[in-house]
């Protein structure tokens, strides 16, 4: 059954909107919603509806409290490398806003928030001495996400590699990072899941290996050859096992363990048995050095073979840690590739080529497919049995800017996360076991590369004042969850 929103509980959520931003802006929220009905919109019961950032991408606070400086200090002040040589110094100022942060989401009502720990806050050379007023910032954190009823769901790694180590061992190319990983991620664990109940190791390796390591767009700004390239590759699969079996070690019971995987999505071009059968092929080659090896143990003999010489070195013993069981698949999800059956290729699949007409938001690559959800989830719990799939990331980019009454009208978001979630929804109705969606992001942030250019949030945010809005996005959110169904 799902929850009607009363005229009570209206206001008091416009109420604490308005204290949590400080804008007097009335909510987009009303009743009148209701009367479409939810016929065939609803989600199953106790479906965890959440939001996500990341550390660098919001806290600032860079140099504060001990905190040791990590690739992306670096990378950001190197002239050239991001958009407008802007860095995540200041960010969302989160590290000494966050209490009203959780407030926007307590007004949201969203039941779950997916943040990161920076590694160098608490171990400001990646290992060696903890620093415990690092951990401290996330204590705090978790004990006011918890007073206002919302669970912490924390990733261990989202790109904030500790310099020391990317000195040191090179970062993921060298294995030592591994191993630091894995203490790190014990080290975290044993003090946060007497409270967090979710722990993600890493955050897309498929994005900040790719990016990072091979196009140097993203920090350490490195363009490595291929065998070194599959070698870094593996050292990141492999630091997500040693850190699994050393959560596992050092966890309360009860504590579950995954990780956030940025999937290759094919989706069948037509959806017959022979497409369908290519795009079940095609996933497990799309993402054979990253979730396929970790689900399944082992590289597939198509990525062996084609990478022949330059294939990564390694162990029997290192693909059983890859693959250590986990809890849970967590998907971030923005867009996706076509395939179709072809008989005549060697791996069973053809790539269908985009035309230039495919529509995009404002970030070049992120080409608008619904289905994505649908596909990405279903794919998941067909080919490996996962038994429980978050969508850890989903939402997009979008030019936003206030209105002459200072509310941003993004119906652009709007429109894409309902199509996104009508996806989602036929995925739930069909019985794939997805438990929870976290959309990107809570607030506008330091998009990466991109710097402050891109806008992700559907809360608005004035860097100069670090006033927080809420988009027409957020009301759109905030109705989704009280219905638990799309609106
Ligand atoms: C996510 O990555 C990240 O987890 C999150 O931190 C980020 O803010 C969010 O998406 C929105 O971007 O510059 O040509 O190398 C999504 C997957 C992989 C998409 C890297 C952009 C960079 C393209 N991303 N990719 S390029």
């Amino acid at each position: 059954m799902n929850k009607k929103v009363t005229r009570r509980t209206f206001v008091k959520v416009a109420g604490a909107t308005a204290l949590a931003s400080t804008t007097e802006l009335p909510s987009f929220s009303s009743n009148a919603v209701a009367q479409t009905g939810n016929t065939g919109r609803d989600f199953p019961q106790g479906f965890v509806w959440g939001t996500a950032t990341a550390s660098y991408q919001i806290e600032g606070a860079v140099k504060e409290d001990g905190r040791g400086p990590s690739i992306w200090d670096t990378f950001s002040h190197t002239p050239g490398k991001v958009v407008n040589n802007a860095t995540g110094d200041v960010a969302n100022n989160h590290y000494h806003l966050y209490k009203s942060d959780v407030q926007l989401m307590k007004a949201l009502g969203v039941k779950a928030y997916r943040f990161s720990i920076a590694w160098p806050r608490v171990f400001p050379n990646g290992d060696g001495p903890p620093n415990p007023k690092g951990l401290d910032f996330y204590n705090r954190l978790v004990d006011e996400l918890l007073a206002n009823g919302i669970q912490p769901y924390a990733t261990l790694y989202h790109w904030d590699l500790p310099q020391s180590l990317q000195d040191r061992f090179g970062g993921w190319e060298g294995r030592d990072t591994a191993n630091a990983f894995a203490d790190y991620a014990g080290y975290v664990t044993a003090r946060l899941t007497d409270r967090v109940k979710h722990i993600f190791t890493i955050n897309e390796f498929g994005a900040f290996i790719e990016v990072g390591y091979r196009w140097g767009i993203h920090a350490p700004g490195l363009k490595l050859p291929p065998s070194r390239l599959n070698q870094t590759r593996h050292h990141a699969v492999l630091g997500h096992g040693l850190a699994v079996q050393a959560i596992r070690a050092a966890a309360k019971s009860g504590t579950k363990i995954g990780l956030a995987e940025n999937i290759t999505i094919p989706v069948p071009v037509v959806e017959t048995a022979s497409h369908l059968a290519a795009a079940e092929r095609a996933m497990r080659e799309m993402n054979a050095q990253y979730l396929t090896v970790i689900q399944e143990g082992k590289y597939t003999d198509w990525y062996l073979k084609s990478a022949g010489a330059d294939a990564p070195k390694f162990t029997p013993d290192e693909l059983k840690i890859i693959s250590s069981p986990l809890d849970f698949v967590g998907i971030n999800i923005y867009t996706a590739e076509f395939v179709r059956a072809d008989e005549s290729s060697p791996a069973g699949y053809a790539h269908v080529p985009r035309p230039k007409s495919f529509p995009h938001a404002p970030s070049f690559w992120l080409f608008i497919v619904p289905d994505a959800l649908y596909w990405g989830s279903r794919h998941v719990s067909k080919l490996w049995g996962a038994k429980e799939i978050y969508i850890t990331e989903n939402g997009c980019s979008a030019a936003d800017e206030p209105a002459q009454d200072g509310r941003v009208y993004d119906t652009d978001r709007v429109q894409y996360l309902r199509s996104y979630l009508t996806q989602l929804r036929r995925a739930t109705a069909e019985g794939v076991p997805v438990k929870g969606y976290f959309l990107w992001s809570l607030m506008d942030n330091f998009e990466w590369a991109d710097g402050y250019t891109n806008r992700f949030g559907i809360h608005y945010v004035d860097y100069a004042t670090q006033k927080r809005t809420p988009k027409l996005s957020a009301d759109f959110y905030r109705e989704v969850i009280a219905r638990n169904a799309i609106v």
